[in-house]
């Protein structure tokens, strides 16, 4: 899973993405991989993975991992070059979902590009710049297809729905509001890597005094929520800055210094959750002497395509998957304890792998 985050200039991007990318290589001991300055990855926090690995006395223990991808600030007018332009979108056309930070903070230190904290008007110019951004994407498409459009029939039919994109843009609307029920319409549009058109999670960036009640009291994140509802996007709750302080200490240091500000879990676990959210995902386990480790898919994945995230042979010969759920096999301490219990089901092509599934893969190639 990829993110990219986006947002105005100087409203706290890189202070959460160097405490996120820093605090998930901390929290899970996994040394994040730096691309580049601006990528990193992030170890998904799972409890369970410690336990699970103990209990098989594994010799690596592997997290599922999310990449986030840190970019500059856009202004009004990038798309014509203002600020540092929008140059830097291109970094972020691959990514899964987007992150957009809003800040929800008043500090006369930290200077605001507009003059002033007004999330509604900011959500709105950085949504403007991502449309312009996709206009060009679709005028430049545009104008390749419709030279094919008179002679073949699909790319008529790309035609059309391009135009339709462009309209829903002009009409200064997501392309994500965009109604597209065919799959195969639906995979062409995906194809397009439309930043507008990835589902947006907004992180509403605090002051600490307004984490302990999630912002319920913060008349900025007020407005956030109301602009995300009518979107059905997800809105979580941080401060860059704590995030950042959380990223310098230990798991038990870091579960005191939460439990200090009233907070269960940190920033980084509101995004992960967030984004799983967002994007219909969630982990299955696999265990071993040599490995556990978690894997991420979508919910509904079937046991053979679940088993080709592993590796396309698993999917290709797969016989059977012999499951278990977690918090059986470690109430049962062992596999063979959980057998005699029958706790282990063996699993068909049809299985719908469930969140917490420990699950070992018979496959023939
Ligand atoms: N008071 C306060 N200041 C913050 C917070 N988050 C970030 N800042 C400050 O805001 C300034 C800008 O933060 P950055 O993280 O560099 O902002 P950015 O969004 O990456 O900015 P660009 O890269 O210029 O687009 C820094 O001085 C931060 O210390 C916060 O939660 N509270
Ligand atoms: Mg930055």
């Amino acid at each position: 899973m990829k993110l990219g985050i986006v947002g105005l200039p100087n409203v706290g991007k890189s202070t959460l993405f160097n405490s996120l990318t820093n605090a998930g290589a901390l929290a899970a001991n996994y040394p994040f991989a730096t691309i580049d300055p601006n990528v990193g990855v992030v170890a998904v926090p799972d409890k369970r993975l410690k336990l699970l690995g103990d209990l098989y006395n594994s010799k690596k223990v592997t997290p599922a991992t999310i990449e986030f991808v840190d970019i500059a600030g856009l202004v009004k007018g990038a798309s014509k070059g203002e600020g540092l332009g929008n140059q830097f979108l291109a970094n972020i056309r691959e990514t899964d979902a987007i992150v957009h930070v809003v800040r929800c903070f008043d500090d006369p230190n930290v200077v605001h590009v507009d003059g002033s904290v007004d999330p509604a008007r900011d959500i709105e110019t950085i949504n403007l710049e991502l449309i312009f951004a996709d206009l060009e994407v679709l005028e430049r498409r545009i104008a390749k297809v419709s030279k094919l459009a008179r002679m073949d029939k699909n790319a008529a039919k790309e035609l059309e729905i391009l135009e339709r994109i462009k309209a829903t843009l002009e009409d200064n609307k997501m392309a994500r509001e965009l109604e597209v029920e065919d799959p195969e319409e639906k995979a062409f549009v995906n194809s397009l890597d439309l930043l507008t058109w990835k589902p947006v999670i907004y992180a509403a960036n605090v002051m600490d005094d307004d984490l302990a009640d999630d912002g319920a009291s913060n008349k900025y994140v007020a407005a956030v929520r109301e602009l995300a509802s009518k979107s059905g996007s997800e809105v979580f709750v941080i401060s860059a800055q704590i995030e950042a302080e959380i990223s310098e200490l230990d798991e038990e240091e870091k579960a005191e210094f939460l439990e200090s500000l009233g907070l269960t879990e940190s920033g980084l676990d509101k995004l992960i959750a967030a984004s799983y959210k967002t994007l219909g995902l969630m982990s299955f386990l696999t265990s071993g002497e040599d490995e556990t480790r978690a894997w991420t898919i979508k919910i509904g994945t079937k046991a053979p395509q679940a088993a080709g995230k592993i590796h396309t042979d698993f999917e290709r010969g797969f016989i059977k998957a012999e499951v278990i759920n977690y918090e059986d096999l470690l109430r049962e301490g062992s596999i063979a304890a959980a057998k005699e219990k029958g706790l282990v089901r063996m699993e068909g092509k049809e299985y719908v792998v469930q969140d917490g599934d420990v699950i070992l893969f018979r496959f023939n190639v």
